[in-house]
C-alpha cells in the first residue's frame, strides 16, 4: 500500500525552481569544501514527530490526519513502518532516528513490551535490507509514562532505576540489531521539580552509575555506537541535570565518563538554556565533544520547545560553520527532531516541512564554507588576538610569565589602546555572504 501516492521522488531543481516538492539547494552529489553535501549533511528523519504525534498539545487534541490512523496497536506500528521507508525513499533522507515507545506500544508488561518490540524491529530489519536509509540513533522513552514521575535513573525510587536500566539494555540490543551508528540519552526526567524534596548528591551519582553501566553493556555486547547526551536545561522539568554543553561536560568529567560520550545538540535546547545554538555547538567543538545535532528552531517569542522545523538561514549558516570546523560531524548526523505546526495537518505537510529543513541546511553550508574559504572570520579573530602572537602575549599563552612578571610589564606601560572589534562590519560581510550564494555566485 502506498501511503503517499501523490508524491513522487524529491529531487534536486535549484534555486530557481517553483515546484514545491523539489529542493532547491540540497543537491546531494554536489562537492563543497571537498565533500559531498550528502557526506557532510547526514540528514535523519525523527519517527516520533512524523509518524508518532498527532498534534495534540496541553490544550486541544491531536489535529493531523494520517492514513495510518485508521489502524490501532500493533497493526498501527506496523502501517507506520510501510508509510515511514516509503517517506525515506521519496524524501533521498539517509536516517532515521527513533524512541523504543515511537515504535511499538507499550505492553501490559515489560515482557510484553520486548515482544511488541521484537516484532517491529524485525519489520524495521526487513525494510532496511532494500533501503539506502539506515539508524542514526534511537533511545528509551523514559519520561512520558507515569512511572517515570519522578525520573528514570535520576528516580527517587529504586525500581524504576531497575526499570529504565532495563530498557535501556534493551534500546542497546536494538541499536546493535539495526546497526545504529549512535546511542542517545535524553533525560526529559533526569532533573528535578524543587529541591525541597530532592537528594540531588544521590541522584546525580546514580546518573553517573547509570551510564557507566551502559558504556559496560554495549561493549560487552559489542555495540560500538557513539554515546550521546543531549542536554536541555528543563520542560519537563524545572531543572534538568544535563542543563547545557558546559554542565554536561562537567557532570562527565566529574563520573569518569568522558571518553565514552559526546553530545547531541539541539537548536531549541539551547535557546531554552539562554545559549544561541552556535555557543553550544562552539563549546562542545573545541572540547573535542561534538557529535550529533538536533536540527530544529525555537520560538523567540516562546519560553518553550517548539521544535519548528530550520529555516532561519542566519542560524544553519553559524551552525554549519562549527560543524564544517569540526571536520564534519563523524557518525553524527543532523536529525530533524522538529514537528509540523498544529495548523500544518496534512500528510503533503510533512514533505514541505523535511524539503525546507534540509535545503536550510544545504544552503547554511554554502555560505559557511565560502566565509571559510575567504577566511572571513579567521581573519577577523586573527586580528584581534593578534597581541598573544608576540612580546608578552606570547609569554602569557607559552607560560613563560607569572603575576609579578606581569606587575612590571604593567607598571612600565605608558598607555592601553584596544581596537574596534568590528562587529557591525563582519554582520555586514556575513548578509552579503548569504545574499551571494542565493544568487549563485
Ligand atoms: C525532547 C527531545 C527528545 C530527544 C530524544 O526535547 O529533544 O525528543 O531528542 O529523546
Ligand atoms: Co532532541
Amino acid at each position: 500500500m502506498s501511503y503517499f501516492n501523490n508524491i513522487s521522488k524529491i529531487n534536486y531543481e535549484g534555486a530557481t525552481s517553483s515546484n514545491p516538492y523539489a529542493f532547491k539547494f540540497y543537491n546531494p552529489e554536489e562537492v563543497i569544501g571537498g565533500k559531498t553535501m550528502k557526506e557532510y549533511l547526514r540528514y535523519a528523519v525523527a519517527y516520533w514527530h512524523t509518524f508518532t504525534a498527532d498534534g495534540s498539545d496541553p490544550f486541544g487534541a491531536g489535529t493531523m490526519i494520517r492514513p495510518w490512523d485508521k489502524f490501532s496497536g500493533m497493526d498501527m506500528a506496523k502501517a507506520r513502518v510501510e508509510a515511514a521507508f516509503e517517506f525515506f525513499e521519496k524524501l533521498g533522507v539517509p536516517f532515521f532516528c527513533f524512541h523504543d515507545a515511537d515504535i511499538a506500544p507499550e505492553g501490559c508488561n515489560l515482557r510484553e513490551t520486548y515482544n511488541n518490540l521484537d516484532e517491529i524491529v524485525a519489520m524495521i530489519k526487513d525494510y532496511m535490507k532494500d533501503s539506502q536509509t539506515k539508524l542514526l540513533w534511537n533511545t528509551a522513552n523514559n519520561f512520558t509514562n507515569p512511572r517515570f514521575t519522578h525520573g528514570a535513573a535520576s528516580s527517587n525510587n529504586a525500581d524504576v532505576f531497575a526499570y529504565s536500566a532495563a530498557k535501556v539494555k534493551k534500546g542497546l540490543e536494538i541499536g546493535k540489531e539495526l546497526g545504529a551508528e549512535n546511542y542517545v540519552f535524553w533525560g526529559g526526567r533526569e532533573g528535578y521539580e524543587t529541591l525541597l524534596n530532592t537528594d540531588m548528591k544521590l541522584e546525580l551519582d546514580n546518573l553517573g552509575r547509570f551510564f557507566h553501566m551502559a558504556v559496560d553493556y554495549a561493549k560487552e555486547i559489542g555495540f560500538d555506537a557513539q554515546f550521546l547526551i543531549e542536554p536541555k536545561p528543563k520542560e519537563p522539568t524545572t531543572h534538568q541535570y544535563d542543563f547545557d554543553v558546559a554542565t554536561g561536560h562537567a557532570f562527565l568529567q566529574n563520573y569518569g565518563l568522558q571518553d565514552h560520550f559526546k553530545f547531541n545538540i539541539e537548536a531549541n535546547h539551547a535557546t531554552l538554556a539562554g545559549h544561541t545554538f552556535e555557543h553550544e555547538l562552539r563549546y562542545a567543538r573545541i572540547n573535542g565533544m561534538l557529535g550529533s545535532v538536533d536540527a530544529n528552531q525555537g520560538d523567540p517569542l516562546l519560553g518553550w520547545d517548539t521544535d519548528e522545523f530550520p529555516t532561519d538561514l542566519y542560524s544553519t549558516t553559524l551552525a554549519m560553520y562549527e560543524i564544517i570546523k569540526n571536520g564534519g560531524l563523524g557518525r553524527g548526523g543532523l536529525n530533524f527532531d522538529a514537528k509540523v505546526r498544529r495548523g500544518s495537518f496534512e500528510l503533503e505537510d510533512l514533505f514541505h516541512a523535511h524539503i525546507a529543513g534540509m535545503d536550510s541546511f544545504a544552503a547554511g553550508l554554502k555560505v559557511a564554507q565560502k566565509l571559510i574559504d575567504d577566511r572571513i572570520l579567521d581573519d577577523v579573530i586573527e586580528n584581534r588576538y593578534s597581541s598573544y602572537t608576540e612580546g608578552i602575549g606570547l609569554e602569557i599563552v607559552e607560560g613563560n610569565t607569572d603575576l609579578r612578571k606581569l606587575e612590571e610589564y604593567a607598571l612600565g606601560l605608558k598607555e592601553i589602546k584596544n581596537q574596534s572589534g568590528r562587529l557591525e562590519k563582519v554582520k555586514g560581510t556575513i548578509n552579503q555572504y548569504l545574499l551571494r550564494a542565493y544568487a549563485g555566485e
